[in-house]
């Protein structure tokens, strides 16, 4: 398989945990965002839509990181991520939807294009945007988590962790305070104490610049 991606892309980087975390065989390609390889006639041939993260199969290619972490949950059901009761597994979706629905999709790429560019937004503004919005959903998600578990919602990682520690990483680039989330912050270190999370990381990627 083969997934093509960005260092800094955190959808992205939340399927290269899971393969890792998953163990599954795969090649990593790179698409650079800057210079908008995502919109070449190439890359939309694969994934209309320009966004990374795209995942290739012997299937076809599969777009939408949850998408794609849900498929490879079902399709290599070893060292699951999505464990547990019916119960269990709607607390860890209600994770990651949280963070992928809720809070990544307003810091995106080409939403702040669209505030510079189209609206004239200053690169202090834009930040304080990016960090806003970061706040707010981290405050909420602070209260869902549960300090007695290790990682998100057991004492191993889950789709949940897998979301979380890519949005942790873009807080910290843009200056959020993470004192303010406790738990978030302990559960991040955790996770990146593991190879899998290790290797995944934006700065250990072949395209990281
Ligand atoms: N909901 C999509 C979001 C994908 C997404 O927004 N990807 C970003 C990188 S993290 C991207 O490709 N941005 C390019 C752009 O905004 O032009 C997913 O989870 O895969």
């Amino acid at each position: 398989m083969k997934l093509y991606t960005y260092f800094r892309s955190s959808a992205a980087y939340r399927v290269r945990i899971a393969l890792n975390l998953k163990e599954i065989d795969h090649e990593l390609v790179a698409v650079n965002l800057l210079k908008s390889e995502q919109q070449s006639a190439q890359y939309l041939g694969k994934n209309p839509q320009g966004l990374l993260p795209a995942l290739e199969t012997d299937e076809g290619v599969l777009a939408q990181s949850m998408a794609i972490l849900e498929y490879l949950e079902e399709t290599f059901p070893q060292n699951p991520l999505l464990y547990g009761d019916a119960w269990q597994k709607a607390q860890i979706r209600n994770l990651c939807y949280a963070i992928a629905c809720d809070i990544h999709p307003v810091d995106n790429l080409r939403v702040l294009k669209y505030l510079s560019t189209e609206l004239g937004v200053d690169d202090e503004a834009k930040n304080a945007w990016y960090r806003h919005w970061i706040e707010v959903g981290f405050e909420k998600l602070e209260l869902l988590l549960d300090s007695s578990h290790e990682y998100c919602v057991g004492d191993k990682p889950s789709l949940a962790d897998v979301c979380l520690v890519p949005q942790v990483f873009n807080a910290l680039r843009f200056n959020v305070d993470m004192t303010a989330y406790p738990k978030i912050a302990a559960i991040y270190e955790r996770c990146n104490q593991l190879d899998a999370f290790i290797n995944a990381a934006p700065q250990n990627q072949a395209d990281a610049t």
